[in-house]
């Protein structure tokens, strides 16, 4: 196995507009960032990847450029980014961004050229078709509700937008567009960034013709642009212009990507990306494809998907591990449970992701187990919630109880409440009004109550940090799972160069019976990390949500 800094590194996401706001404005931003770099050290972490802090109208909060070589104006200025940087750089740690590719915002400077007229040069920059029997050009749905496709009078021709009609989809197949991109991610490097997350890394390519699709999970077209035709042509360009001459770490976000997929672009000498982020276990509680309906997920199932990325990964590629960003509910309100067992829930569950092999990732508040949110519909910020509600329920028959019910559940703007730093009114993270509603519980649950709690969460998850680094089996070795069908523990070893170690996480809200595989039994071991008291590796009863993690000694 060969070993690398970005393997053995812990990444925290920041989402700047959510993290902390230093002037009074209600919306995060860079010297709030800034202010909490000696928190974030403490945690141990070694990588921060910043959500988009580029400039931009936030039509989809920053995944939306209008220019990718400077900062948005609420988030501050070139000078506060490189404040940042030197900031984090000083501490021994490193700065990945966000590389929002795919699109960029219609009032970028290409797009507001591309569609003045057929014949202006940054035309072909964007996806632009006629009229099909005076409709959209094909029958492919945009995720964020509607058609992929709006007309623009000025030409009198559509063009393609995946996300909102203000995300229109960059031409990958023009060359010029993709040298374009290379120079702006160079101009990152050089100034001393040290990798990216690539924003739906795998829908760069099209098929060629645009052809209607298939409805796919609630969307259609999909088939048509994930992982498309000339996708590893493309990752393959872009390593050998920028990435192999940085020393980076790269990750690539991708929906609907299989492990056989994953390899290409994440395995070892493939020559494109270091990982990706796939989805499997984040899609299991959807139903019927319907991304507002869910449903329980018995634990041989979600142990299924783990341990299959688990095993096939390795020696051939590279797993990110992740419970939750940006995009995605709160961890513990959604696989754990964020009442009685709230602090014991969350422990159990990152006690999984740092004794997997991958690198793993740490979405903010999660350090101190923040909940989702109920709001009221018109409390809810997100686009994707705003045209869904307008579509279904405003335009449509859609109940809306039961569509809020999903929202309330599956909402990303269950992620994007403010962080909650202390008791205070908004929770500190501003003297004015937030921009999207504090989450009420921020009076119990707050980074000031966790740094004064011994037996914290965030103090349990600085004691994993601290394991995993301690314990090079914990990033390396490879995976054996014991009982897959059990549906209350999961149980796996994991070996490296004659160290190993053995993991018990209880995943449910009852005692559970432990029987020590065969393998184990006189085996002398010592306890690394629990939850709770823990007690020998032996058969015994594992407490609700317990998490036990043993070194063979
Ligand atoms: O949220 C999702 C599923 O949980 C996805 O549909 C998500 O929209 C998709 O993974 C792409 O996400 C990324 O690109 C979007 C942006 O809105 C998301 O915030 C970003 O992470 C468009 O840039
Ligand atoms: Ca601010």
């Amino acid at each position: 196995m060969e070993k690398a800094w970005w393997k053995e590194a812990v990444v925290y996401q920041i989402y700047p507009r959510s993290f902390m706001d230093s002037n009074g404005d209600g919306i995060g931003d860079l010297q709030g960032v800034i202010s909490k770099l000696d928190y974030l050290k403490k945690l141990g972490i070694d990588v921060v990847w910043m959500s988009p802090c580029y400039k931009s109208p936030n039509d989809d909060n920053g995944y939306d450029i209008s220019d990718y070589r400077d900062i948005m104006d609420e988030f501050g200025t070139m000078e506060d980014f490189r404040a940042l940087l030197t900031g984090i750089h000083e501490r021994g740690m490193k700065l990945i961004m966000d590389l929002v590719v795919n699109h960029t915002s219609d009032e970028h400077p290409w797009f507001i050229e591309s569609r003045k007229s057929k014949d202006n040069p940054y035309r072909d920059y964007y996806i632009w078709r006629d009229a099909k029997d005076g409709k959209e050009p094909n029958n492919w749905t945009s995720y964020f509700s509607g058609p992929a496709w709006e007309f623009d009078k000025t030409t009198e021709q559509y063009y393609l937008h995946l996300f909102t009609k203000k995300q229109p989809d960059l031409n990958w197949e023009n060359e010029k567009v993709r040298y374009e991109v290379y120079d702006m991610m160079k101009f990152w490097l050089d100034m001393g960034c040290d990798g990216f997350r690539m924003d739906v890394a795998n829908l760069y390519s099209k098929v060629p013709g645009l052809p209607d699709g298939e409805p796919r999970q609630g969307r259609i077209g999909a088939e048509n642009y994930q992982n498309g035709p000339r996708i590893h042509e493309f990752f393959h360009e872009m390593n050998r212009e920028v990435l192999s001459k940085y020393d980076i770490m790269t990750v690539g976000e991708m929906s609907d990507v299989s492990l056989e997929e994953a390899l290409k672009y994440a395995g070892n000498d493939k020559n494109e990306l270091n990982m990706v982020f796939q989805f499997e276990h984040d899609d299991l509680d959807t139903l019927d494809g319907e991304r507002w309906a869910y449903r329980e997920v018995p634990l041989s199932e979600l142990k299924r998907v783990f341990s299959k990325w688990q095993t096939a990964m390795d020696g051939r590629g590279w797993n990110s591990l992740y419970w939750t960003n940006h995009d995605q509910p709160r961890t513990v309100s959604r696989r754990g449970n964020d009442k009685e067992f709230r602090k014991e829930s969350q422990k159990m569950l990152y006690t999984m992701l740092m004794t997997m092999q991958g690198t793993p990732y740490i979405y903010q508040g999660e350090e101190i187990a923040m909940t989702n949110v109920s709001f009221d519909i018109e409390d809810y910020d997100d686009v994707e919630i705003r045209n869904c509600w307008r579509e279904r329920v405003v335009n449509g028959n859609a109940d809306p109880e039961k569509l809020l019910d999903g929202i309330r559940y599956r909402a990303r703007d269950n992620a994007r409440t403010p962080m909650q730093w202390d008791d205070t009114e908004n929770a500190g993270f501003t003297t004015g009004k937030p921009w999207l509603k504090v989450n009420p519980n921020y009076r119990e649950i707050n980074v000031k109550e966790a740094l004064a709690d011994a037996d914290s969460v965030f103090y349990y998850m600085q004691r994993l940090i601290r394991m995993r680094k301690e314990n090079k089996v914990a990033v390396y070795g490879d995976f054996k799972e014991y009982e897959p069908e059990n549906e209350q523990l999961y149980i796996y070893e994991r070996n490296f160069e004659g160290e190993k170690l053995f993991v018990i996480l209880n995943f449910s809200g009852e005692k559970a019976k432990f029987h020590i595989p065969e393998e184990w039994k006189d085996q002398n071991t010592e306890l690394l990390i629990s939850n709770y008291k823990g007690g020998a590796l032996q058969d015994r009863e594992m407490l609700p949500y317990e998490a036990a993690v043993y070194l063979k000694v």
